[in-house]
């Protein structure tokens, strides 16, 4: 990928794609091409073709999706496959159309078998059935990723996936409601906190396991697949260390500084029971994860406290 290549990052204002416009810059890439989700509807063929006829860029970070915890996963199901298919099928298209050199598109962990042999290795996609709590991402983003697969088989296209575990920091959604589990825990452990409060409540048992990696070290590695990799095969992007709930909140309170119980609404759902993945591909190449888990979590607390405001109206304390 040329120093002055025309990139475009979809999503950039998202979680990951703010990550990885953050590293293209912090590489020297200056040449970036970001327009906000309000100026283009990837969700509309027409616009997106329009989009990139006009801006015609040369390489593509595909990092637009519709995002969720587990909650909201098993609710907006339809949402979920719509959007995610619509964007995903439209911008791999676009690519195409458009001689884009390459693209990297950003598949999930969740989109392997709910009880794939675990840590999970990129040969186990499609060896059984989904999560149910997360299907309709899955099946959307599957979806994408084969689209890659089918698209370099017929047209030659050098289109690239990637599968991370949870990601997490700076930029995420700390809405109770419809985000994931680090910025969820983090945002109740401060109240709890600077309420006083005699505990936190976290969703499930507690013992479900999981695999988190500090969304920068994401960006790294996205960036270093464009610039290294080819192939149809997705590759993992993992830190190889896995924790189960109820230690991630022991963590999160500890670096909130909240010393109260741990308390579990069994009424939420626990998703899938264990997912760790195998980054041993990926490893092998060269690239390793740099953010340790205490200090992305000091990092995307720090995030929250700047922005706080914008969840509770007020601050939380
Ligand atoms: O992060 P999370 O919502 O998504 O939940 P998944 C991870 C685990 O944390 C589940 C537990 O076992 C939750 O029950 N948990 C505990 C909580 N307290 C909370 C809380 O307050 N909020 C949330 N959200 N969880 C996601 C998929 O699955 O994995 C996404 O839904 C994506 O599509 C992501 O693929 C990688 O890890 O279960």
């Amino acid at each position: 990928m040329e120093q002055g290549a025309k990139i475009y990052v979809a999503g950039h204002t998202g979680l990951v794609g703010s990550a990885i416009a953050r590293e293209l810059k912090r590489q020297g890439y200056n040449n970036l091409c970001l327009i906000p989700h309000r100026g283009l509807d990837l969700r509309d063929q027409r616009a997106t073709e329009e989009f990139f006829g006009k801006e015609k860029p040369e390489y593509v970070f595909m990092a637009a999706a519709t995002v969720g915890g587990v909650l909201i996963n098993d609710t907006l199901t339809g949402k979920f496959l719509y959007d995610n298919l619509a964007m995903s099928m439209n911008v791999i298209h676009a690519a195409y159309k458009f001689g884009v050199k390459k693209l990297l598109y950003m598949g999930s962990g969740c989109v392997y078998p709910r009880m794939a042999e675990q840590p999970v290795r990129e040969e186990s996609l499609l060896t059984g059935e989904f999560e149910k709590t997360n299907e309709a991402y899955a099946v959307a983003k599957l979806s994408g990723l084969k689209m890659c697969e089918y698209y370099n088989k017929q047209y030659g296209t050098d289109f690239i996936s990637c599968m991370p575990c949870n990601a997490y920091g700076p930029g995420d959604n700390f809405d109770l409601e419809s985000s994931h589990v680090v910025p969820a825990l983090i945002r109740k452990a401060h109240k709890a906190k600077v309420e006083h409060a005699a505990s936190v409540t976290v969703w499930g048992t507690g013992k479900p396991v999981r695999e988190f990696i500090y969304i920068d070290d994401i960006a790294s590695a996205c960036v270093f697949l464009m610039r290294h990799y080819s192939g149809n095969s997705c590759i993992n992007i993992g830190t190889g260390e896995e924790l189960t709930i109820q230690k991630l909140t022991e963590i999160v309170c500890r670096e909130v500084g909240f010393h109260g119980e741990i308390r579990n609404d069994l009424g939420k759902p626990d998703g899938a029971p264990r997912r760790v993945l195998d980054s041993s591909k990926l490893f092998a190449m060269g690239w390793r994860p740099s953010v340790g888990f205490a200090e992305g979590i000091q990092r995307t607390y720090q995030d929250f406290l700047g922005q706080e405001g914008k969840y509770t109206g007020k601050k939380d304390g």
